[in-house]
């Protein structure tokens, strides 16, 4: 390699890691330069990307902030760096010069002097060539341009130049880093000449950015659609290079209630119609009269606050004086037995204890298709969607408690609790608690003693709250 500029000190204006700064500081070395870093020394010769700054009095401004001796400073633009590189020889200075003495708007005739050098392809193929790929920064960023193209289901041409301007960059073992060199190129036409220019002004593409951004985003909202999925898992998935929800099927870490969150991915992203979960009310209903006739069963969440649609059907199941759980989960274990056997039952994405959560879809009947919304049926299979469905169990002497938690919606939950702690108790799906304090809570939590857990409405009342139908607590 030749040492043009052996005896040259060079400073790089931006002094930062960018990637042309970085390839050009390379190249001055391998050129027989040093490059100063944090001061200024005698005889040192600033050189300016003047891409970056275009006016003199920028330059001045940050000249002024390096430290050093500036008494015999040269300022020249880093395009007579890689011009003289290929050249093979050191250019004269003349016309690179940035004259910092001068105003701040450049006269006509230096502005002149700025304009893009025409470039010939026989001047790039017998530029230096430089190993291990001068261009891959360039060719990666219009990689993933291209990727991100595809993705829009852009017209092929457009994926397909972007893959020629890199087969030809891939092929060129010079530096290209302008638009004048990478138009004269075969294959490389306006828009991505432009590309590249940008690229080696800002080490980005601000489009590339942009897309990747909202591609982001998008996929991020598409994975976290999957039940048991995440921001944790939707990020693994993204930074594993996952595009598509076929993608991830095929996965081999997936957790079983992933796997049926991706099986039911569309029906579960579907709000459930109102008339619909009447119907699998008096569905579930029907089982549990054959198991147990005394057993209530009602649906709280948005269904009991009057809503029209539901994420999701949440059972609230209890017995009229049955306070133990055992006795409850015996009872929901033969409706589950049941829900098998008539094909209601889809999954099960917990067993059970206190609650289960699963996936159930109403057996084809013409007792009650009748009633469903058409939003309710697959239109390509006739069956109806399946749904998430809970089961929260719930002692009967709490189940003013329950009604209240399980109605929400989330806001009026923690307003109302947040009541209760204001008065020095505690509420929870199980009652209404004071907190006792005796010598021994000094060490430990306070001792809870139930003042409420059957009624809701005294619930309230002991709260000092107004009464509110469950139609009037969707807050926030
Ligand atoms: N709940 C709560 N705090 C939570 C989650 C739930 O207080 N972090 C309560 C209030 C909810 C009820 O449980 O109303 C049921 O929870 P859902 O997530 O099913 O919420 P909704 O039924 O209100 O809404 P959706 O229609 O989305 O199911
Ligand atoms: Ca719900």
């Amino acid at each position: 390699m030749s040492s043009i500029f052996k005896g040259f000190l060079f400073y790089f204006l931006p002094n930062n890691t960018s990637t042309i700064t970085r390839i050009r500081k390379n190249l001055a070395l391998k050129h027989g330069a040093s490059v100063v870093e944090d001061a200024i020394k005698a005889s040192t010769c600033l050189l300016v990307d003047k891409k970056i700054y275009q006016t003199e009095s920028q330059i001045v401004k940050l000249v002024d902030g390096i430290p050093g001796d500036k008494t015999d400073l040269s300022v020249l633009n880093q395009t007579w760096l890689v011009d003289s590189i290929a050249n093979e020889k050191l250019l004269s200075t003349d016309g690179y010069k940035i004259d910092l003495q001068m105003e701040t708007e450049p006269s006509p005739k230096k502005r002149k002097i700025q304009q893009p050098r025409k470039v010939t392809l026989d001047e790039i193929l017998n530029a230096p060539v430089i190993p291990n790929n001068p261009n891959a920064e360039t060719m990666s960023l219009l990689e993933q341009m291209a990727k991100e193209r595809e993705i829009q289901g852009e017209n092929r041409f457009k994926t397909k130049a972007y893959k020629t301007a890199i087969d030809t960059l891939s092929k060129t073992p010079q530096l290209i880093d302008s638009y004048e060199k990478a138009k004269v190129l075969p294959g490389i036409g306006e828009s991505i000449a432009l590309k590249i220019q940008e690229i080696n002004d800002t080490s980005s593409i601000k489009v590339l950015d942009q897309l990747q951004h909202s591609e982001r985003n998008r996929l991020l909202a598409l994975f976290k659609g999957i039940y048991s999925v995440g921001d944790t898992f939707a990020s693994k998935f993204i930074r594993d290079g996952m595009k598509t929800l076929e993608d991830i099927s095929r996965r081999e870490d997936l957790t079983t209630n992933q796997k049926w969150g991706l099986k039911f991915y569309k029906d579960w992203n579907e709000r459930i119609p109102r008339e619909e979960i009447e119907v699998h009310k008096e569905y579930v209903e029907g089982l549990m009269h054959g198991i147990d006739p005394e057993v209530e069963l009602t649906v709280g969440g948005s269904y009991r606050r009057g809503q029209a649609t539901s994420g999701d059907i949440d059972f609230i199941i209890t017995k009229p004086g049955v306070n133990s759980f055992s006795v409850l989960k015996d009872i929901v274990q033969r409706l589950l037995d049941k829900m098998i056997e008539t094909g209601y039952h889809e999954c099960s994405l917990t067993t059970l204890s206190s609650k289960w959560l699963g996936g159930c879809r109403l057996p084809i009947s013409e007792s009650y298709m009748s009633k469903l919304p058409p939003k309710s049926i697959n239109s390509s299979t006739g069956d109806p969607k399946c749904r998430r469905v809970d089961f929260l169990l719930i002692p009967y002497e709490s189940k003013g408690a329950a009604f209240i938690y399980f109605t929400g919606n989330d806001d009026f939950n923690k307003r109302v609790r947040k009541i209760a702690m204001d008065r020095g108790m505690v509420l929870n799906q199980l009652g209404l608690f004071k907190k006792i304090y005796t010598e021994d809570s000094v060490s430990r939590d306070p001792e809870l003693e139930l003042v409420e857990g059957f009624d809701e409405r005294k619930i309230f009342k002991i709260l000092g709250v107004k009464w509110r139908e469950p139609n009037e607590r969707h807050i926030g």
